[in-house]
């Protein structure tokens, strides 16, 4: 049975605002999340869209953070809709609301399709942040079909996080301004890493934009990638771990955007493997106490 929206408002008619974290996929949308989570003690709840069957995400958030509800193996704007709304119906049903709902939608989501979703009972829209990653904007070497998806949702933010300024150099910095300004000159952009604090502007967008985006369908991007879930390790060390990693890599068909999971070691060690375009690290996991090893989600376009 498709979705259906309660006749009931919770709270007392109070409504929660609610704030939709896009951006394609490893741009640093968890990242940024933990960093607004780590400076702030007010009870946000963190929906996190996952694509594949295992939510790492969840895990990354949860580890600093109680309050996080996991939405795995799908897109929530093409095939999760119904699991999204049983989400909002858990958080509904709270004797107390929380005083902010964040959702990282999945790097493939359109925000379009998400945004009347702010108008479900008990929430309200505050904005949309999409969060993007300098290195891969005007990256000509990646499917034109990434550049496009990047663009698409950069248009339709209410406020820009711009990730990986590290990565790159000042000359492809004025580049990526002058590329944002084209695309949405009148939004605001927030770069993570700066001296400001990531907290405010992240979350107190406060209402959306007058002239915000039409709730126009798009086709879905979700379609166009594959999501392979495959057994990773344990490895003897991270050196083998990541010789196997650069071998399944390479074996994957299409062109690889996105992995991640968590991987043993035989010291019982766990590690972070995070693969974004052709960057790849294997990290040690910190509290890795609180975690388990999981096999590797891997996402290409063909
Ligand atoms: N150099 C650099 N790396 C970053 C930055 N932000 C995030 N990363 C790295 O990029 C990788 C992906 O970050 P995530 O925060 O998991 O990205 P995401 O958008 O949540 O990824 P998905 O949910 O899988 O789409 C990780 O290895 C991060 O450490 C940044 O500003 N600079
Ligand atoms: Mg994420
Ligand atoms: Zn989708």
């Amino acid at each position: 049975m498709p979705y259906q929206e309660p006749e009931y408002l919770p709270w007392d008619g109070r409504r929660v605002p609610i704030t939709f974290v896009a951006g394609y996929l490893g741009a640093g949308k968890t990242t940024a999340i933990n960093e607004l989570l780590a400076v702030t003690d007010r009870p946000i709840a963190v929906l996190v869209n996952d694509v594949g069957e295992i939510n790492i995400d969840a895990a990354l958030i949860a580890r600093r953070h109680g309050d996080t509800v996991e939405l795995t193996d799908g897109c929530v704007c093409c095939s999760l809709i119904d699991g999204f709304g049983a989400a909002f119906d858990q958080l509904r049903a709270r004797e107390t609301p929380p005083d902010h709902v964040v959702v990282e939608l999945s790097g493939v989501a359109d925000p379009d399709r998400m945004t009347p979703w702010g108008n479900s009972a008990g929430f309200m829209l505050d904005g949309v942040v999409v969060v993007v990653a300098a290195d891969q904007l005007l990256d000509g070497d990646q499917p034109p079909a990434v550049n496009e998806a990047i663009e698409s949702q950069v248009a339709k933010a209410d406020l820009i996080v711009l990730t990986k300024t590290d990565l790159i150099g000042d000359e492809q910095r004025a580049l990526v301004d002058a590329r944002l300004s084209e695309l949405a000159g009148d939004t605001p952009i927030f770069v993570v890493g700066a001296s400001d604090p990531a907290a405010g502007r992240f979350l107190a967008l406060g209402g959306r934009r007058p002239d915000g985006v039409a709730a126009t369908a798009t086709p879905s991007l979700f379609d166009a990638h594959t999501v392979a879930t495959l057994p990773f390790g344990p490895f003897e060390s991270v050196v083998a771990a990541d010789a196997a990693l650069q071998q399944v890599l390479d074996e994957s068909p299409g062109t690889v955007m996105r992995a991640k999971g968590i991987v043993a070691t035989d010291d019982d060690r766990l590690h972070l493997v995070q693969v974004v375009g052709r960057r790849r690290e294997i990290t040690p996991l910190p509290m890795s106490e609180f975690a388990a090893p999981t096999p590797l989600t891997i996402i290409s376009l063909a």
